[in-house]
């Protein structure tokens, strides 16, 4: 027979080993060594193994895709039907059976989340349906570094290694091709622009306002169909579509504070196993509320010192240098500051909004402006056409987007912008 091991208990030099055939457990004793997650081919009397043989490549394959095979998840999408998650199901539906087969034959799980509310989501959400180890990521690249750590973090076992929200980029290939040389699965669930790769989970692969479908949603989704509660999934996509201004869901002031809280952790614990920690803050209440107003006075804080400068034209422009207010990598970030400012100041006439800093330009425009014409992914496009000696790179939404300008220059791109806006 064919089986996966799928738990271990030591006593003392002996083993307890639990397989399983998809459908049914089997135990016995050795104390030879055979890893979590491993599949072999057995025969026992009772619970005597007269032969066990660790199955690799192809066979081990194929033991792999007969579990799989009796593994059921839920069907769906059941958090938001619409044209997208229709079309993104069958994706969604083959990461949960991943998730649900893994858990089944004791497969350790590794999560990589990005560092911010919806990263935190994502986490949430896989890791309530299988015990996972988890890292923050704060950079959008899964590095070779982070490869070889995570390599050689898991000796005979072969993990399964998720990526979430980040990790679609071509600058994340070449250490996903050392995993792929290690005979280590990875799954990409992201929602940010994809490179060359196509073997990743994200809306972008459907359409291209894919960025609303946040990871965080989108592992919501899948942690349903492996098994999680309908009405918390819920609640916790919408946290993460708050945090990454998505409004997909329909995210009210309560996720709204909800996602500055976790904003607001992840920018402050850098990385590390701190999933468990987040947890623990959002069911305290008042350490909750007091994080909440923490970082609701250093937003303000930071914009009551800033030097607003206006330009009256068809559409009204402030724009403000962050540089003396900022620090990289902390809380607050330019991103917050300047959608405070542009909330402060938004009115009925049209308003763009420009917060800079070295090295880029966070735009916000209301809905009177973008009625004149104005998109903040549009004027990170046309830069790119006009000026491509300045620019690095830039988009987003239509109300709100950035871009990056080459070092030195990023004055000189903000006026580009408001001569664009005259
Ligand atoms: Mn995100």
């Amino acid at each position: 027979m064919i089986g996966a091991i799928r738990r271990i208990k030591y006593f003392g030099r002996n083993r307890e080993y639990t397989l399983t055939d998809g459908r049914m457990d089997f135990v016995f004793q050795s104390n030879e060594s055979y890893p979590q997650g491993s599949f072999v081919s057995f025969e026992l009397s009772g619970a005597v193994p007269i032969e066990i043989k660790l199955l690799a490549g192809e066979e081990a394959k194929q033991a792999y895709a007969k579990i799989r095979e009796s593994v059921k998840v839920k069907s769906g999408p059941n958090i938001l039907r619409d044209e997208v998650t229709e079309k993104l199901w069958p994706m969604l539906e083959r990461a949960a059976a991943e998730i649900a087969t893994a858990k089944k034959i004791g497969k350790p799980v590794m999560l990589r989340f990005h560092g911010d509310a919806d990263g935190i989501c994502s986490a949430f959400a896989i890791s309530s349906v299988i015990y996972c180890k988890s890292f923050q990521q704060n950079s959008a690249v899964y590095s070779v570094k982070d490869a070889l750590r995570d390599i050689g973090n898991f000796g005979q076992e072969a993990p399964l290694v998720l990526l979430l929200d980040f990790g679609s980029n071509d600058q994340s290939l070449p250490a996903l091709e050392l995993l792929r040389a290690a005979g280590i699965d990875y799954m990409i669930i992201d929602h940010h622009p994809h490179g060359k790769n196509k073997d990743i989970i994200n809306p972008f692969l459907i359409t291209e306002k894919g960025s609303r479908y946040t990871a965080g949603y989108l592992a919501c989704e899948i942690a349903v169909a492996a098994g999680m509660d309908l009405e918390e999934a819920g609640q916790l996509a919408k946290i993460a579509c708050a945090g990454d201004k998505s409004d997909i869901l329909g995210s009210g002031e309560d996720e709204r504070k909800k996602a500055m809280v976790l904003d607001f952790l992840a920018a402050h614990i850098s990385f590390g196993n701190n999933i468990e920690f987040y947890r623990k803050v959002m069911k305290n209440q008042e350490l909750f509320d007091s994080i909440l107003i923490q970082a609701r006075e250093s937003i303000d804080e930071a914009a009551a010192k800033l030097r607003i400068k206006e330009v009256d034209g068809p559409v009204r422009i402030i724009h403000f240098s962050l540089e003396n207010v900022i620090s990289r990598g902390e809380w607050p970030p330019s991103s917050k500051i300047t959608t405070k400012i542009f909330e402060e100041r938004n009115g009925p006439e049209p308003l763009v909004v420009l917060g800079y800093n070295e090295r880029s330009i966070i735009i916000r425009l209301n809905e009177a402006a973008e009625k004149k014409g104005f998109s903040a992914n549009g004027i990170a496009e046309k830069l790119k056409q006009t000026m491509p000696d300045f620019i690095e790179g830039g988009g987003g939404h239509i109300r709100a987007g950035a871009i990056r300008a080459r070092k030195g220059f990023v004055k000189e791109v903000l006026g580009e912008i408001i001569r664009m806006s005259q």
